[in-house]
């Protein structure tokens, strides 16, 4: 239980740092936070093994540093320097980390879905009861490479954990302006996919639902679908001033900070004390500084770094 609100507070530190590196031009490049979203990062990855494999997309900090990239590096990859995950050439929306799972996140919105579908089926191929699983939005649900890799998944009975974080918008436009289907789980039926709707704000319902689908990928039994109902408390990028939502919507999804709500629930049933929620929340984020502060002192790519690794049509 502590280390998972430990993960959780691990993400949301990082980002609130980011975002004031961010501020004071230290990072570089878009950003989109996952405040807010935490449980799902940490539920999720939390019911995988090391060596299962995850792919993400345009909001991946929390999906890597769940998986167990470590934060130092990616810190150094946000302000591009030569020590980060990708020697500073990916950034914010191209992380990697593949000796942890970790295998890539694209700012390409579905295309990440398609690409853990090839991940998936090398899974299959190895024969080592590896899973893989890819995180993406509701807006990337509207996506043709979404839906042909729910048919190929299901066709092959590849084991790919679909997990959708249904924050309710796609960009600044709400969910029922981009699809008629209120839950996007129902595509899954429509593929034989089995499926779940669960609330991406409770760490432990991500977990069980997350622990259900690995072992039945494992056991052969092929994809399924977790959608989780969140919400981001942030902008869709930072510096987003969010004018396409009601101040009355946020404040009451504030009341529902899936961290704030889990350490709570854990003191409620004596799990644990209100001091040692204190202490993981101030663990977290002196790591969290004790990284930033590693990765500030990292080298700039030489010149010749400029030319490799990189590849243009
Ligand atoms: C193929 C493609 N089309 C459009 C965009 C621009 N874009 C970036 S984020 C985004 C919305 C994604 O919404 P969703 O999938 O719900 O993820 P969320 O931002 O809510 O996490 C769009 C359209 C993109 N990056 N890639």
């Amino acid at each position: 239980m502590l280390r998972l609100l430990r993960t959780m507070w691990t993400i949301r530190a990082f980002e609130e740092k980011v975002s004031e590196l961010f501020g004071r031009r230290e990072v570089h490049g878009l950003l989109h936070l996952s405040i807010g979203q935490e449980a799902v990062a940490a539920g999720a990855c939390a019911a995988l093994r090391t060596t299962d494999r995850v792919v993400s997309g345009h909001r991946p900090h929390g999906h890597a540093i769940a998986k167990g990239v470590d934060i130092a590096s990616l810190f150094a990859e946000l302000a591009g320097r030569e020590t980060g995950c990708c020697r500073g050439k990916g950034g914010s929306m191209h992380l990697a980390a593949p000796t942890t799972g970790f295998v890539t996140a694209t700012g390409i919105v579905g295309g990440n879905v398609a690409l853990a579908l090839g991940v998936a089926f090398a899974c299959k191929e190895r024969e080592k009861q590896e899973v893989a699983a890819v995180f993406f939005g509701d807006g990337a649900g509207q996506s043709g490479a979404f839906h042909e890799s729910l048919n190929i998944a299901a066709l092959w009975k590849l084991p790919l954990l679909f997990i959708c974080e249904n924050n309710g918008y796609a960009e600044f436009t709400p969910l029922s302006a981009h699809t008629p289907i209120s839950q996007l789980a129902r595509h899954a039926e429509t593929y034989g996919i089995p499926s779940a709707t669960v609330d991406g704000n409770d760490v432990l319902a991500v977990r069980t639902a997350i622990s259900d689908a690995a072992a039945r990928a494992r056991a052969g039994g092929g994809p399924s679908f977790i959608e989780c109902m969140t919400y981001r408390l942030r902008g869709h990028y930072e510096g987003d001033p969010a004018k396409y939502r009601e101040l009355s919507e946020l404040s009451d999804w504030k009341t529902k900070d899936p961290i704030r709500r889990f350490a709570a629930t854990l003191v409620k049933k004596g799990t644990c004390t209100h001091e040692q929620m204190r202490a993981v929340e101030a663990e977290a984020r002196a790591s969290v500084e004790a990284a930033a502060q590693k990765a500030s002192t990292g080298a700039w790519p030489s010149v010749d770094e400029v030319t490799t690794l990189v590849y243009a049509g």
